[in-house]
């Protein structure tokens, strides 16, 4: 029996050659006629693993995948033009995945639990047919974000056009067709997890992708293994299962074996709970060190040779449930850990993350110890930004997510702790400008349309971003509007659904965040001609119909035809007002007395005449760690 995807069959005539029409074949076309469509010669896997294409694959870094869940299907030849290998794969000699994202080798190493090594399997979606056969009785997708309805993801589409349909969206699709097209479909049941696992049932798209269970919750979990058992035994499965999360560091497992862009944990949970944030929902747990570096050496050892710790705010580990609050970095143990791992053997590059902004302004030595150790090993670049003789940049992705301190006490009011929220503005300026100097540009988000903003709230953010500007800081922010996310204790709020619903403000605080993420690239080949013709094209093409009349002096303003001084004075945009802005002495001083005693004396800034508390071992809080703090071993 064959196993004809459904792309084959769209293509033309059947048998796997795409060039039916007598058109010349496109690149992917002549991959999908390679693929032979045999019945596995074992009957196949009992338990088949995949994740969709675009998630899976390991090639130019975390942007090409970023890009990919952003930009609508039919832009896909912008990133054709730019990676044109990207749809090549690493496979073993059996034809299973060389490398996986770290969700599906988290399930693969829970399944290794109870099952054989050889009933497992974890393969790209072209593989499938050589793996799925009339033994197989789970196919277990992983998977990030496939429906494209989650933040930023879902608005860069609805901006060009199509919502629904994010480059990413499309192959996730084309897996679940190829999944439910499979003649033993009836034999196997299919069960969806990882962080996107909530888009399927939210939008109850079950039937329409021919999924049977979606997992919410991690694989470690004892439930996990019971649902596969039940599948193996072909009975029915709940449409959805919750499961929980491991309380402990134990209770979190690590592959051994090669992960997508060399992806290893290194927390979970976050502890600042922001009311829109699913990840902090999860247990705050700062895993092993021992363990870290085992999956780091099992990466490099099947050929990977980037790693980057998976968190959400990497300034977290190794403060833990000490008796230091999490929000006081522990210097000693990040260097320890971040210089272990870009020390080892094999690993060529690092990436980081995420991490949060306020760390930067309690310890600054922290990031300069962390630049020397990092930059040299980080395939960014940033010719126009950095100050590293290769021009080497560090971009973690921090959450900036409003200017308005309003807005702030409302979604996320311990987002600066230590820091008093009131000073939230102060404390992305200062923290921008630290880690600016040590060459970190981050990627910073923002929310656009949250419940119950108002023109004020936006003029506020506004304003940071024009202060941010005169003060020639750098971040690539990434506006999104506001997205209910599942769980969290905003799943139910409303906020703007649909572009055409922005507000003018709100429009130009989308495009001046992109005008001044172009900044750099203004020197570079685009060019700013290009810009301003290409955006008013466009915008009298497709845009202005699609998003509105809120749209059009924005865009004017971003493709810089108009200056904004001009613009401000026909009265159609807000020129930001500067801002008063703490410095990071002044930020101290609003500190709690009891806080004080967590910095870092060779930091500077302490209150005049301040002398920190020495604890009964005769050490200073932050002195000895190792010994009077726990660090994670
Ligand atoms: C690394 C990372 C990336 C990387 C690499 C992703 C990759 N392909 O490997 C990059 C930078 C490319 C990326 C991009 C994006 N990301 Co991302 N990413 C992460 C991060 C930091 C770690 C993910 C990870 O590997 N974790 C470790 C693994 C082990 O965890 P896991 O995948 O969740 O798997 C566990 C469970 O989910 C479960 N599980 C997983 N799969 C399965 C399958 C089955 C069958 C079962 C039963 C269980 C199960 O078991 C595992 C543990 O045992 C998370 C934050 C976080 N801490 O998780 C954000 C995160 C997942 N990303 C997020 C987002 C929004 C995106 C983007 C849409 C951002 C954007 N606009 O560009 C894109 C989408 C990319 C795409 N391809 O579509 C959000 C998801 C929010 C949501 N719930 O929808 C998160 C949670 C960040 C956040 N703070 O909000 N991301
Ligand atoms: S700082 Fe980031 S990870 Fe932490 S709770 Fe807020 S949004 Fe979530």
């Amino acid at each position: 029996m064959k196993f004809v995807s459904p792309q084959v069959k769209r293509n033309g005539n059947g048998n796997g050659n795409g060039n039916g029409n007598g058109h010349r074949k496109s690149k992917r076309q002549d991959v999908l006629s390679e693929v032979p469509h045999e019945e596995p010669k074992d009957g196949g896997k009992l338990i088949v693993l995949t994740a969709p294409l675009t998630e899976a694959i390991d090639h130019a870094g975390y942007f090409i995948q970023m890009a990919m869940a952003s930009l609508p299907i039919w832009m896909e030849g912008v990133i054709n033009k730019k990676y044109p290998k990207w749809r090549e794969l690493e496979k073993n000699e059996d034809y299973s995945a060389r490398y996986m994202p770290a969700g599906v080798r988290l399930v693969e190493t829970s399944l290794l639990r109870e099952y054989q090594r050889d009933d497992i399997v974890a393969c790209f979606p072209e593989d499938l047919n050589k793996f799925v056969g009339p033994r197989t009785r789970v196919v277990a997708v992983s998977t990030h974000n496939p429906l494209g309805v989650t933040f930023a993801a879902g608005v860069y589409t609805s901006i060009f056009g199509s919502s629904r349909m994010p480059i990413n969206s499309h192959y996730s699709r084309e897996l679940f067709a190829s999944i439910k097209a499979s003649p033993y479909r009836d034999n196997f049941k299919v069960i969806v997890g990882g962080s996107g696992g909530w888009q399927i049932t939210q939008t109850n798209s079950f039937e329409e992708l021919s999924v049977d269970c979606v997992v919410e919750g991690r694989s470690e979990s004892v439930d996990t293994l019971d649902l596969f058992r039940k599948a193996i035994r072909q009975e029915e499965l709940p449409r959805q299962l919750d499961v929980k999360h491991p309380m402990d560091r134990e209770g979190i497992l690590f592959p051994d074996s090669r992960t997508t862009f060399g992806v290893v944990e290194m927390t979970t949970g976050c502890g600042r709970r922001c009311k829109f944030c699913v990840p902090d929902l999860n247990p705050q747990i700062d895993l092993p060190k021992d363990k870290i570096m085992d999956a780091v050496r099992a990466n490099i050892r099947d050929g990977n040779k980037q790693i980057s710790l998976a968190t959400e705010d990497m300034f977290i580990w190794g403060q833990v449930h000490t008796d230091t609050p999490f929000y006081f970095p522990n210097r000693e143990a990040l260097v320890d850990l971040y210089s272990d791992i870009v020390n080892t053997p094999g690993v060529e590059q690092h990436v980081l993350s995420h991490s949060t902004i306020a760390p930067a302004v309690v310890d600054p030595t922290l990031i300069k110890e962390l630049s020397d150790l990092l930059l040299p090993k980080s395939p960014i670049h940033f010719p126009y930004l950095s100050s590293h003789p290769q021009k080497k940049a560090l971009a973690p992705l921090i959450g900036l997510e409003t200017g308005s301190v309003r807005m702030a006490k409302q979604i996320m009011p311990s987002k600066g702790i230590p820091f008093h929220i009131d000073d939230w503005p102060s404390v992305v300026l200062e923290g921008l400008r630290v880690l600016n100097e040590n060459n970190w540009f981050p990627a910073m988000t923002l929310i656009v349309g949250n419940p119950g903003e108002t023109d004020e709230d936006v003029m506020a953010t506004i304003d940071l971003i024009y202060e941010m500007e005169r003060r020639g800081l750098f971040a690539f922010l990434i506006p999104s509007i506001f997205t209910p996310l599942h769980d969290t204790r905003m799943e139910n709020a409303k906020g703007v659904t649909q572009t055409k619903q922005l507000t003018p403000l709100q429009w130009q605080l989308m495009m001046k965040c992109w005008k001044m993420n172009l900044r750099p690239g203004q020197y570079s080949w685009w060019g700013p001609t290009a810009w301003r013709v290409g955006s008013i094209g466009m915008w009298l093409y497709k845009l202005r119909r699609l998003n509105g009349p809120n749209f059009t002096w924005p865009l004017w303003m971003f493709s810089g035809a108009l200056s904004e001084k001009t613009l401000h004075r026909m009265g159609k945009i807000y020129l930001g007002k500067p801002l008063k802005v703490k410095t990071r002495k002044e930020l101290i001083a609003t500190l709690r007395p009891n806080d004080l005693q967590f910095l870092r004396e060779d930091n500077g800034d302490l209150p005049e005449g301040y002398t920190p508390p020495v604890n009964l071992a005769g050490a200073r809080p932050w002195v000895g760690v190792g010994e009077t703090l726990s660090h994670p071993a």
